[in-house]
């Protein structure tokens, strides 16, 4: 792109508004850029987070099923960066005052036991996990009523904000076909299944491995993988119990504070 894209201002912006909990416009709508940039302003934001003692602990991805393709009007699959200071604690409270216009979405989460560095067949991701487990993600744009171009959202850390993970699992289980059940004070919000997840959940690993073999990167062992939400995501209430259930993983549940 011919544009001269100031990646470290861009992703300044976007930790600005984070840190500030406002939105702000699109910054595609001011300077168009494309993908590659769009993640390079990705990391130039970890790198701030990094500046101030946050950890990388895993990756996300994001518009793996149609039910999110639809909701947020994107067509391509994403991915994102986890840091320590993301992860609420299972059966914990969120301040909702310390986001934005936050919302949840019911996921899948891998803790892999084996370093991945080149791309996997599908036939190959249960022997490289430790464990898998029922997961919420709380997601936050950083973009105004979380409106947002591919590049938008790619550059804002895939509207990553908060997530929780359930108790681990073993991963030697059939993980393809799982009832996905989204509560908010026990009343069901959204149901789905994880084949709503590239049509089985692992298929997000090889999409991941893939990933990280063309990028020369290596994730190490003992890294949480967020397969990507199974059904659309729905906006938190204040002071609510929100919980997922997963049919047979079990559950991850957190307290919203308002
Ligand atoms: C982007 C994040 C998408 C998922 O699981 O599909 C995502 C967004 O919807 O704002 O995390
Ligand atoms: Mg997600």
């Amino acid at each position: 792109m011919s544009s001269p894209i100031d990646v470290q201002k861009m992703a300044a912006r976007l930790d600005h508004a984070v840190r500030q909990q406002t939105a702000i416009a699109q910054l595609s709508a001011e300077t168009p850029f494309d993908l590659a940039t769009a993640y390079q302003i990705q990391n130039a934001g970890i790198a701030l987070r990094e500046a101030r003692g946050e950890k990388r602990i895993g990756l996300k991805l994001g518009f793996t099923s149609r039910a999110k393709m639809i909701q947020m009007g994107v067509d391509h699959l994403i991915w994102g960066e986890l840091t320590d200071e993301m992860q609420v604690m299972d059966g914990e409270t969120l301040d909702l005052n310390e986001l934005i216009h936050p919302r949840v979405e019911p996921e899948i989460c891998f803790v892999t036991k084996t370093d991945i560095h080149r791309p996997l067949s599908l036939a190959e991701c249960q022997g490289v996990l430790e464990s898998v487990a029922p997961a919420l993600e709380i997601i936050d744009s950083r973009y105004s009523q979380f409106r947002f171009s591919l590049e938008d959202v790619i550059a804002d850390n895939c509207s990553s904000a908060r997530f929780v993970v359930g108790a681990a699992q073993s991963p030697r289980q059939a993980l393809d076909n799982l009832g996905v059940t989204l509560r908010f004070n026990g009343r069901q919000v959204q149901t789905g299944s994880s084949a709503a997840i590239l049509g089985h959940p692992l298929r997000a690993l090889v999409q991941i491995s893939s990933i990280l073999s063309q990028q020369e990167r290596t994730l190490p062992a003992g890294s949480i993988i967020l397969a990507g939400a199974a059904t659309a995501a729905e906006a938190l209430t204040q002071n609510s119990y929100i919980d997922v259930d997963v049919n047979t993983l079990g559950r991850a549940a957190f307290y919203t504070r308002g």
